[in-house]
């Protein structure tokens, strides 16, 4: 097995090299520097195996593979120790795994517009070009996303009860709404969660590839 992964910090790779960590597996990294990341996104070069210049991608072997959700669920199929991944996912076909694959696409394919439209009016458009209004939308859309993660987190240490890849899905963006200033839009037990996601051995390791 050869894996390597494509990986640009503070963006959707953290994903992956995270769930790497939690698995234990060996893989080589390929990290952007951040300076870099606009210009490399660009080349011809990176585009043979990004064509829309995005991250992250992972190799295995000379098989690129784009999706940072599609990615976690394969390293866990083909390379996982137990049919749980060593407890990172709940089995196939139990009802759990149905609430789990729930957050774990939340996570990106729930939470996206509004982050993107909250990230596109408030940093990357130029000034003249924001929209204030839009920005209150999607405030207004993450709130709504993250109270409906809080109710149902509620007590408990992790989404599922237990951690599983859906934290780190889900846990992601809290990471990402932090980085950008918009920690408010997040409840109190959310806030808490995440103090608990970024204390995991695997955290440590992602935080320090910078
Ligand atoms: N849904 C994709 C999103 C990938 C994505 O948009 N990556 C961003 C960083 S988080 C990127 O590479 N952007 C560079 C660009 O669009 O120029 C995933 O989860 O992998």
């Amino acid at each position: 097995m050869t894996l390597k992964l494509y990986h640009a910090p503070l963006t959707r790779s953290v994903r992956v090299l995270w769930l790497l960590e939690e698995m234990g597996l060996d893989y080589e990294l390929e990290v952007v520097p951040q300076a870099e990341f606009r210009k490399v996104g660009m080349s011809a070069d990176y585009r043979k195996i990004s064509p829309l210049g995005k991250w992250p991608v992972l190799l295995d072997g000379d098989q690129p593979l784009l999706e940072s959700i599609a990615i976690m669920d394969y390293l866990m199929a083909r390379y996982g120790k137990d049919d749980t991944a060593g407890g990172l996912h709940p089995k196939r076909d139990s009802i759990d795994y149905g609430l789990y694959q729930q957050w774990m696409h939340f996570g990106e394919a729930g939470l996206t517009t509004g982050i993107s439209m909250l990230l596109g009016h408030t940093i990357f458009l130029p000034e003249e070009q924001r929209s204030p209004a839009m920005a209150a939308w999607a405030q207004g859309e993450v709130e709504k996303c993250f109270d409906f993660a809080g109710d149902a987190l509620g007590g408990k240490d992790y989404m599922l009860g237990t951690f599983t890849a859906a934290d780190i899905s889900l846990g992601y963006m809290v990471f990402l709404l932090r980085l950008i200033g918009q920690k408010d839009l997040l409840p109190e037990n959310i806030l808490e969660y995440w103090q608990r996601l970024k204390q995991r051995p695997a955290w440590q390791k992602v935080k320090s590839v910078s």
